[in-house]
């Protein structure tokens, strides 16, 4: 989707589950308007309320795609009894398959992909595409427009995204959790800003963000601080120069970290944290 609209939206990881929310990205032209919808991966044994919560964000784009685009790697035999392919193969929308991470794999390796899913997905259309280096990727959007159904503009024309300022920015934080911090832990962690202020300082036009992290156990919150603050140090200074350059603005910084046992499996904290 990034590649798609030219922007950096949704996160990005090694780490499976990074996407854990659903969010739009609206492409606007003179005549035309498509809302992309990125979602997180379906998760095939949910272990957590959460997981539950963004397996209905997949389920939701069941009922109000015009569209699938559905992104697998290059290699990928998802079995084919699986739940969500069976499921794909009846919606009555266009299918479209985005074969990914050609750069790493050889032309024989593709055409045996798009042989392979043709004849077991059957998609409208199959895109070789290399989101990295995007490649592939500048035919997608004329063929979105000419399977898409007609309508008027949901959104203003300089409208990006549904999501605000304070969403991406706690975004970003966790996308240096996910790279900073090893295995599990940044499974536990969720993020809130709360303050999002513009003020000035010496050096002219600044944002203050502060931001409480959130962790399941005491034990992983020494973790995230590190030994006399280095790893929480190395966290902010990394974040704040993605999310400067997100808002193109200087930003001071404040991270706090906050140990909230379980949340993954409360309502509650879930509500809270915008599931
Ligand atoms: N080599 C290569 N790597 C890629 C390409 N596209 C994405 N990646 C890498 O694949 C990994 C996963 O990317 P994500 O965007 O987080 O994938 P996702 O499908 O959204 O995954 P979740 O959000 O975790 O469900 C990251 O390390 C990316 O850098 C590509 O075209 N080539
Ligand atoms: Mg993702």
């Amino acid at each position: 989707m990034n590649a798609l609209i030219g922007e950096r939206l949704s996160i990005i990881n090694r780490k499976p589950q990074t996407t854990r929310h659903r969010i739009l990205a609206i492409l606007s032209d003179e005549n035309f308007q498509i809302v992309f919808s990125d979602t997180p991966g379906f998760i095939d044994d949910p272990a957590y309320q959460m997981q539950e919560e963004m397996n209905k964000y997949v389920k939701g784009t069941f009922e109000d795609a015009d569209i699938f685009m559905v992104v697998i790697e290059v290699g990928h035999r998802i079995p084919l009894d699986h739940s969500l392919l069976q499921k794909l193969k009846l919606v009555k929308v266009p299918l479209f398959l985005v074969l990914n991470k050609t750069d790493l794999y050889s032309d024989k390796e593709i055409l045996s992909d798009i042989q392979y899913w043709s004849e077991h997905l059957n998609p409208v259309e199959i895109f070789p595409v290399s989101a990295l280096n995007k490649k592939g990727t500048d035919k997608i959007v004329n063929l979105l427009l000419q399977y898409l159904p007609e309508g008027p503009a949901y959104y203003p024309k300089d409208q990006l995204t549904d999501r605000s300022e304070r969403f991406f920015v706690s975004e970003i934080i966790r996308e240096k959790c996910l790279s900073l911090y090893k295995q599990e832990l940044p499974y536990s962690i969720e993020i809130v800003v709360t303050r999002f202020k513009h003020g000035t300082s010496k050096k002219g036009p600044i944002i203050f963000i502060d931001a409480d992290i959130y962790t399941d156990r005491q034990t992983q919150k020494s973790i995230i601080i590190g030994k006399h603050g280095q790893a929480i140090k190395r966290l902010g200074s990394l974040a704040r120069k993605d999310i400067e350059a997100f808002l193109d603005s200087r930003v001071h910084l404040e991270l706090r970290v906050k140990v909230k046992e379980g949340w993954r499996n409360n309502q509650s904290s879930l509500k809270r944290f915008g599931y």
